[in-house]
């Protein structure tokens, strides 16, 4: 075999969710700040977030982060996020599996009970304070960047849906957020099929009639995920099911959409800032949530969220190309 291409990663989980962690073999990437890190990235090195997220060396509902020197002075270590349906600003389930792996590898200085590591992301400072007992990381806390609300209670006309009643908040990424009731499925796994078609009519939909715009960051101008939520949620505890373009469900509750649904949540009245929110996945784990601040973004009045959840290494590899593979760029199925 011959390899023309070398890339390490240490894989991980976070609730579920696979974050391929990237610790070598991707120069730093070109721009002055993480978000032009992003920008370069999309435009010169999509190639590498296909050969590391699709098939045959990732799945559908891929994940990754590719570590890089930080950009900004008071930051440990900068973060590109990578997934099958791009590039995103920001990833709540990526930043906690990132946070574990630095420690479990040992490439932060480790210090119990808690090890602080502040994190340069395209959206970002985020600062992940993990507890570590024995030297093994417990559990991640993530501050995320400012979360707010763009819009509560639009409607928008959906194909084969009718007007379907919805939400809008950014929580590091932009989130539609339905009840599961209101487009007739139950919360049910057997139905996921039906559900996912639904949030991708959503987004398509929100996308044409009204696409959000994050007012500060270049790029982030798109709804791609949403929050489709059980029936019995409550501003206490919530179940839901998010929906992915091109199509996959988060199998973590995900880090940013529970940042968005808390920032929905206290737009009502209904999440005071200290308060617990408890967020769960389609596949039942779970995030703790809490409002720590408000804040503003561009004058618009916002929080800021945290995060707690828990990350497990699952291997450590060489991902390589041999010069006859037949799918050097990794193909979707
Ligand atoms: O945890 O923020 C998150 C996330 C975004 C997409 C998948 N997971």
């Amino acid at each position: 075999m011959t390899v023309v291409r070398k890339i390490a990663a240490v894989d991980s989980h976070t609730e579920g969710m696979p974050t391929r962690v990237v610790t070598a073999g991707i120069e730093p990437i070109p721009g002055a700040t993480m978000n032009e890190r992003r920008l370069w990235f999309i435009a010169h090195l999509d190639h590498l977030r296909h050969f590391l997220m699709d098939e045959p060396r990732g799945h559908p509902a891929m994940s990754g982060a590719i570590l890089q020197p930080p950009t900004r002075a008071d930051c440990d270590w900068g973060v590109v996020y990578i997934e099958v349906s791009g590039c995103l600003p920001m990833c709540g389930h990526g930043t906690i599996g990132v946070a574990t792996v630095l420690v479990e590898e040992r490439l932060v200085e480790v210090v119990e009970p808690v090890t602080t590591i502040r994190l340069d992301t395209p959206a970002g400072l985020v600062i992940a304070s993990v507890a570590v007992s024995d030297g093994r990381a417990e559990a991640v806390t993530i501050e995320n960047v400012p979360s707010w609300t763009d819009r509560l209670d639009a409607r928008v006309d959906v194909p084969g849906l009718g007007e379907v009643p919805y939400s809008l908040a950014f929580g590091g990424n932009f989130y539609a957020l339905v009840d599961l009731d209101a487009v007739g499925l139950p919360f049910d796994r057997a139905r996921q099929r039906d559900i996912v078609e639904a949030g991708l009519r959503i987004m398509a939909a929100v996308n044409e009639a009204d696409r959000p715009h994050h007012p500060e960051i270049e790029g982030v101008d798109h709804c791609h995920h949403v929050e489709l939520i059980a029936p019995g949620s409550t501003a206490l505890h919530s179940r839901h099911a998010m929906a992915i373009h091109p199509g996959w469900f988060d199998r973590s509750p995900c880090g940013t959409g529970t940042s968005a649904r808390m920032a929905e949540l206290h737009s009502r009245g209904a999440l005071a800032l200290g308060a617990e929110f408890v967020n769960e996945s389609f596949i039942g784990s779970r995030f703790t949530g809490r409002l720590v601040a408000e804040t503003t973004v561009a004058g618009r009045p916002a929080v800021v969220p945290t995060i707690t959840g828990r990350a497990w290494i699952t291997g450590r590899a060489e991902y390589v190309l041999d010069d006859r593979d037949p799918f050097p760029a990794g193909f979707v199925f």
